[in-house]
């Protein structure tokens, strides 16, 4: 219910109507998996969070430009922002800013419910939304999903477990995220990506997500199968997260 409200408040600011106008629904999305297979990228998915609802206070006056532009120079795939304000501290100028300085697909990682959000992230610039299979029914996730195609964006489904994937994986989903962080106690086990990697069809663009805290594991993951790794502790706990993002990659 809390949720709605804010989605509901940012309905008075900006009506739809004035969100449609924005330049980029002019501007095709970069497709966020193609630029994960890209040979001369590591395939890392670069976090911008400045907290979070389980470590609090993580770099709350990270600035987005430096971070994104160096997130980008050290040999990220992709960036990705949250833009949600209550758990995540950030705002949707965190991600149009990114935007502005960065030719690399941009994930919105907030937690997409609405068409709202949907529309909002295409209006700011994303290329990609994320659809947590935890968080919706596989019918209005599918629906959501659907609704995001339209506009371009592509979808990470973001999943825990063999049982959501099997419910919630739909045709509009080429991206299959493994969340190593197990939302009800923030604890993370890689070991999650290790045992998910077989359940995941041929063909999907895998990523494995949370607690990844150095190159070995990125290799690891490699082998087993993985061809993105989503991090954001590793590098926004450092007080210049790029800098911690150029010697993991390097
Ligand atoms: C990054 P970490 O442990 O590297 O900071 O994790 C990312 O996976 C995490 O932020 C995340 C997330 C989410 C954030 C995973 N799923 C859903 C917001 C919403």
């Amino acid at each position: 219910a809390h949720k709605h409200k804010e989605v509901a408040s940012q309905i008075e600011l900006y009506p739809v109507k004035l969100l449609e106008k924005s330049q980029y629904f002019e501007t095709p999305c970069l497709s966020l998996e193609r630029y994960l297979l890209r040979p001369d990228k590591s395939g890392i998915i670069a976090e911008i969070k400045r907290k979070s609802p389980s470590k609090g206070d993580i770099n709350p006056y990270v600035s987005i430009e430096r971070t994104s532009i160096g997130y980008m120079q050290a040999g990220a795939s992709a960036i990705s922002v949250l833009t949600d304000k209550n758990y995540f501290g950030g705002k949707t100028e965190d991600l149009m800013t990114a935007r502005k300085y960065n030719y690399c697909p941009i994930l919105r990682k907030d937690f997409t419910v609405d068409e709202y959000q949907v529309i909002e992230a295409k209006s700011i610039g994303a290329d990609a939304i994320l659809l947590i299979a935890a968080a919706l029914e596989p019918a209005r996730l599918k629906e959501l999903a659907a609704f995001a195609r339209t506009f371009g964006l592509e979808v990470l489904l973001e999943v825990r477990d063999k049982e959501e994937l099997d419910t919630s994986l739909n045709e509009h989903v080429t991206v299959v995220g493994v969340n190593n962080r197990n939302l009800k106690d923030f604890v993370t086990d890689v070991n999650q990506s290790y045992e998910m990697a077989k359940h995941i069809p041929v063909g999907m663009t895998k990523i494995s997500e949370s607690g990844i805290s150095n190159p070995q594991t990125l290799l690891e993951l490699k082998e087993a199968g993985y061809n993105g790794f989503l991090i954001g502790e590793t590098f926004m706990t450092s007080s210049r997260p790029e800098r911690a993002a150029m010697e993991f990659i390097r």
